[in-house]
C-alpha cells in the first residue's frame, strides 16, 4: 500500500484554530490553565495539550480537568480503562454483558440496539461534558485517562479498574485508520483527507498521540496493577482474543459478579463471548450506521469496528518502522516485567 499520496500536514502552526469549542458556562474556569500548557499540532483535532505528562485534545482535557475537580465515584464503580484503540469497545461490551446478565433476556440485551459506548459512558467524554449526570443502572465507567491523572477519589475509594492494552504496532495502525475516518466538526466529510501515515508514525513514536505517550499510559496501569492486584486487572487484547472464555470468567470474578456453576453449565460465558464478538457486534444494524455521539469530531459508528485482528500491522508497517516501534517498546518496557511478543503475531 502506498501512503505517500495521503496527505495532511501535521507540522505545528502558531495560529491553528481549534475546531472544537467548549461550553463557556462549563469550562470557562480552565482557560487560564489550558492556555499555559505546552501544545502542538495533533491528529484530527488541531491542538494537543500536554498535561500531567500526557497529550490531550481540548475536549478530553476539559473533561479530565472537570472530572479531577468534581467527579465523585460510587465505591462500587468499576472503571474500564485503556489507551485508545486497544479494545475499549470490546471490553465495554463484555463487562456490560457480565454485570447485567440477570437483568435481560438474551433477545432483549441492550447491546443489540445500543452501541457499547452508549451502554458504558466515558468519564472524560460523556460524563464530564454532561456534568456527571449518571445512569446508575451499571457501575461501569469507561476512561482513557492515564492512571496518574485519574480523579483522586477513584483511587482513594479503592474503585476497581480493568485495563486493556494492545500490542503497540496494532494499536498504532488501528489509531491511524480511525483518525483518517474522523472529521473535525464543521469540516465537510467529503473533503476529509487521510492523515499522512509516515508523519503519524513519527509522532506516535515520539509519544504524540491522543492520551499518549502510548508506552507511559500502559506502564502507569501495569505498575499500579502489580502494586494493587486486587483493584486492577490488567488484560491484553491478544490474550482476550486467544482465550476469551477464560478471561471473561476472570473478569467476572474480579468485578464481583462470578459465574455460578449452573451458569457455566448452561453456557452463559460462551453466550457472552459470542454476543460481544467482533463478528457479531460489527454486523448489528446499530453499529453499522449513524454517528457516534459524545465525541469532539464526526465519526461513523462503523469506524469502531474495522478488522479486530491480531497482527494487522504486517499489512501496513515497513520493516524499518517495525524495527523502530519494537525497539522503543523493548526499551520502554525493559525491566517492567511487561512483554509483548513484538515481532510475531501477538
Ligand atoms: P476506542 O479507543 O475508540 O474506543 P477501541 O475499541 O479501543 O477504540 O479499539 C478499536 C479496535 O478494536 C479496532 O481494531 P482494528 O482497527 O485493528 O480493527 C476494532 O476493530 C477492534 N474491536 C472492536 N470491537 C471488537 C470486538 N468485539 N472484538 C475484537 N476487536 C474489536
Amino acid at each position: 500500500m502506498d501512503y505517500s499520496s495521503s496527505k495532511m500536514n501535521l507540522s505545528p502552526k502558531s495560529n491553528e484554530k481549534e475546531e472544537y469549542s467548549s461550553d463557556p458556562k462549563v469550562f470557562e474556569e480552565y482557560k487560564p490553565l489550558i492556555s499555559s500548557l505546552p501544545r502542538r499540532k495533533g491528529w484530527v483535532l488541531n491542538q494537543f495539550y500536554h498535561y500531567q505528562g500526557f497529550w490531550h485534545n481540548l475536549f478530553y482535557l476539559e473533561g479530565l480537568l472537570s472530572a479531577q475537580e468534581h467527579f465523585k465515584p460510587q465505591p462500587n464503580d468499576i472503571f474500564l480503562s485503556s489507551v485508545p484503540k486497544s479494545g475499549t469497545t470490546w471490553l465495554k461490551a463484555l463487562s456490560f454483558s457480565i454485570v447485567t446478565r440477570s437483568s435481560f433476556d438474551a433477545s432483549k440485551n441492550p447491546l443489540l440496539t445500543t452501541t457499547p459506548h452508549e451502554c458504558v459512558h466515558s468519564l472524560e467524554g460523556d460524563l464530564a461534558h454532561k456534568l456527571f449526570h449518571r445512569n446508575l443502572d451499571t457501575p461501569l465507567i469507561g476512561t482513557h485517562v492515564p492512571y496518574t491523572s485519574l480523579p483522586k477519589p477513584v483511587i482513594d475509594y479503592g474503585c476497581k479498574i480493568i485495563y486493556i492494552c494492545r500490542e503497540p504496532k496494532d494499536a498504532f495502525v488501528s489509531l491511524w485508520h480511525f483518525c483518517c475516518k474522523a472529521s473535525p466538526k464543521g469540516v465537510e466529510i467529503s473533503t476529509r483527507e487521510d492523515i499522512d501515515f509516515e508523519e503519524a508514525f513519527k509522532l506516535f513514536c515520539e509519544g504524540i498521540s491522543v492520551f499518549g505517550p502510548y508506552w507511559d499510559h500502559v506502564l502507569g496501569y501495569w505498575r499500579a496493577s502489580l502494586e494493587f492486584p486486587d483493584r486492577i486487572l490488567f488484560l491484553k487484547y491478544e490474550n482476550l482474543k486467544n482465550e476469551p472464555v477464560f478471561y471473561v470468567k476472570e473478569m467476572a470474578k474480579f468485578m464481583g459478579y462470578p459465574f455460578s456453576l449452573e451458569e457455566e453449565t448452561k453456557g452463559m460465558i460462551e453466550n457472552i463471548v459470542d454476543l460481544c464478538s467482533f463478528e457479531n457486534l460489527s454486523k448489528l444494524e446499530v453499529n453499522k450506521s449513524g454517528w457516534l455521539h459524545g465525541r469532539p469530531y464526526l465519526i461513523e459508528k462503523n469506524a469502531i469496528f474495522r478488522k479486530g485482528e491480531i497482527g494487522d500491522w504486517k499489512n501496513y508497517l515497513k520493516p524499518m518502522m517495525v524495527a523502530r516501534l519494537d525497539e522503543i517498546t523493548e526499551r520502554k518496557f525493559r525491566s517492567s516485567g511487561l512483554t509483548f511478543n513484538v515481532s510475531s503475531d501477538a
